[in-house]
C-alpha cells in the first residue's frame, strides 16, 4: 500500500480500537451520540475487524445475537449499561409485554437491515478454522432470523420483508417516507408525544442536520403504538399505518441470503436448511418485481407502501442499491449505473466528490445537510461500489471508492457528509465509516469477500 493508504488504514483501525466497549464485547457507532450496540452498524463493524481482529468480530456478532428475541427477531440497538446522551432510554421500550424478547437483557423491540450473514461471511473468509465454532453456533440463529423476516414479516407471501418503523430501515429520514409520517402527524395533532430529545445536543445540531421534530414526535408515536401491541406482530401490522416494503432492506437481505447459502453449504448443514434459503432467494427475486418501474424509459426501483397499495415514486439513493444484489440483468443495471452518472446524481461537478447522495439534487426534499435527506453516507456508497463494480462499471466504482477515500481523508471519519462541500457532519470518529474504508482498502490490492460472493 502506498504511505496515503496506509495512513488511512492505521486512522480507520484505531476509530475502530477507540469505539471499542471490552467489558461488553461490542463496538458503539459513535460515542456520546450512539452509546450502545446497534444490529447493522454492529454488521459493518465486524466486516472491517475481521481484517484487524477477528476475535473482535466474532463477539461483536455473538453478543448482538444473544439479544435476539425468540421469534427470530433481531433487535436494532442492545442496551447494555444506561447513558444519559441517547434518548429512548433502555427501559423505554418496555420489552416485558412481549413474550418473545429476551428475559436477561434490554433492547429495543424492531429491527434493522439483516446485513449479518455477510459479516458472517466476511469472518469465514478472513478466520478460516478458528472460525468454526463460532460459525456452528451462529447460522442456526441467522436461520431464524431470515425465516422471521419472511414469515412474520411477510405475511403476503411476497419475498420482501415489511418493515414497521423508519429507524427499522437505517435511514431514519428518507423522504419515502414523508407523506406517511405527514398523515401521522396530521391525524394526532396535539397528541403527539412529548419527551426530550438528547441525540440533538450530542451533536452540534446547529445546521439541524438531526431529524426534525415532528418526524421525531412520529417515530415515538409508532414505538408506543408498538408496545400497545405488545410488539405483537399480526396486531403490528394490522393497527400501524408505517407498513413498508423498502428496497435497500430486501437488497441487503437478498445478498445475506447469499452469504448465508454459502456459509450452510461450506459447513455441511443439513439440506433442508440450504433448501429453505434457496427458496427464499426465489421467492426474493420474483419479489423484486414490485420496486421495479420506469422512468423516462429506464428502469429504476421504488419502495412500495403496503397501507396505501402503491409504489412510493420518490428518486433516493435507495433506487439504485438493488445493483449491490447482483440479480439484475445486465439491462436493468446499466439503467441504474446510467442514473447514478446523471446531473441528480454524481454528474453534475456540483457535489463535492462523485458519490451518490442521499437524495437526488433536483427532488424538492434534497437537502445537502439533513441526515438522510440528501448528505453522502459511506454505506451506501459502498454497496453502489460493489454492485457497479460487479457488473463491470469498474471505473465508475473506482470514482466512488475515491470519492470516499477523499471525504475521510479530508474531513475525517464522519457519520454523514454534506454533500456539496463535503464538510462531516453528525457523528465524530464513526464505526461503520472506518469499517468499510478498512474493505475498500483491502480490496485495493486483493479480493475480499464480498467481491468473491458477488457473482453468485
Ligand atoms: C435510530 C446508529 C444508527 C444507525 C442508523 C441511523 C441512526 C438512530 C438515530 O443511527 O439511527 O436507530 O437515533 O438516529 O439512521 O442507520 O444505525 O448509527
Amino acid at each position: 500500500m502506498e504511505s496515503a493508504t496506509v495512513n488511512l488504514w492505521d486512522k480507520a483501525g484505531s476509530v475502530l480500537e477507540g469505539n471499542w466497549n471490552g467489558k461488553y464485547g461490542m463496538t458503539v457507532p459513535s460515542h456520546k451520540l450512539y452509546p450502545y450496540q446497534w444490529s447493522w452498524d454492529s454488521g459493518f463493524i465486524a466486516m472491517g475487524n475481521s481484517y484487524l481482529n477477528i476475535d473482535r468480530a466474532m463477539a461483536e456478532i455473538d453478543n448482538l445475537f444473544s439479544a435476539q428475541w425468540k421469534n427470530g427477531m433481531l433487535p436494532h440497538v442492545v442496551f447494555y449499561e444506561p447513558s444519559d446522551t441517547y434518548w429512548p432510554e433502555p427501559k423505554y421500550y418496555d420489552i416485558g409485554r412481549s413474550d418473545n424478547s429476551p428475559a436477561h437483557m434490554l433492547t429495543s423491540g424492531m429491527t434493522q437491515p439483516p446485513i449479518h450473514a455477510i459479516s458472517c461471511y466476511y469472518i469465514y473468509r478472513n478466520a478460516g478454522k478458528h472460525a468454526r465454532k463460532f460459525l456452528d453456533r451462529i447460522l442456526p440463529k441467522l436461520q431464524a432470523y431470515h425465516r422471521y423476516l419472511l414469515t412474520d414479516r411477510d405475511p403476503e407471501h411476497s419475498g420482501l420483508a415489511t418493515i414497521l418503523h423508519p429507524w427499522e430501515s437505517g435511514m431514519d429520514d428518507t423522504p419515502i417516507w414523508d407523506d406517511v409520517i405527514a398523515k401521522i402527524v396530521m391525524n394526532n395533532a396535539g397528541s403527539l408525544p412529548e419527551y426530550k430529545r438528547k441525540d440533538v445536543e450530542a451533536v452540534d445540531n446547529r445546521g439541524g442536520e438531526r431529524p426534525i421534530g415532528n418526524e421525531y414526535r412520529a417515530f415515538i408515536y409508532l414505538v408506543d403504538l408498538m408496545k400497545e401491541c405488545n410488539y405483537d406482530e399480526r396486531l403490528m401490522q394490522a393497527r400501524s399505518p408505517f407498513r413498508i416494503k423498502d428496497v435497500v432492506f430486501n437488497s441487503v437481505f437478498y445478498v445475506a441470503n447469499k452469504c448465508l447459502l454459502e456459509l450452510a453449504s461450506a459447513l455441511g448443514r443439513p439440506e433442508s436448511e440450504t433448501e429453505e434459503i434457496k427458496c427464499w432467494m426465489a421467492l426474493q427475486k420474483s419479489g423484486f418485481q414490485l420496486f421495479k418501474a420506469c422512468l423516462s424509459g429506464k428502469t429504476v426501483y421504488y419502495d412500495y407502501d403496503l397501507a396505501a397499495g402503491r409504489q412510493v415514486q420518490k428518486l433516493t439513493s435507495s433506487c439504485i442499491v438493488p445493483l449491490f444484489t447482483g440479480m439484475l440483468g445486465e439491462r436493468d443495471a446499466a439503467d441504474l449505473a446510467s442514473m447514478i452518472r446523471q446531473d441528480n446524481f454524481c454528474g453534475t461537478g456540483r457535489c463535492a466528490a462523485n458519490l451518490v447522495p442521499s437524495c437526488a439534487l433536483d427532488a424538492k426534499e434534497f437537502d445537502p445537510d439533513r441526515y438522510w435527506r440528501g448528505p453522502f453516507w459511506v454505506n451506501v456508497n459502498w454497496m453502489a461500489y460493489y454492485g457497479l463494480l460487479h457488473h463491470g462499471y469498474r471505473n465508475q466504482a473506482r470514482m466512488i471508492r475515491d470519492g470516499i477515500f477523499q471525504l475521510v481523508s479530508e474531513h475525517g471519519f464522519r457519520e454523514y457528509y454534506h454533500s456539496i462541500t463535503g464538510a462531516g457532519l453528525g457523528g465524530k470518529n464513526f464505526s461503520w465509516t472506518a469499517a468499510l474504508v478498512l474493505d475498500l482498502l483491502y480490496h485495493e490490492s486483493r479480493e475480499t469477500p464480498i467481491g468473491r460472493i458477488m457473482p453468485l
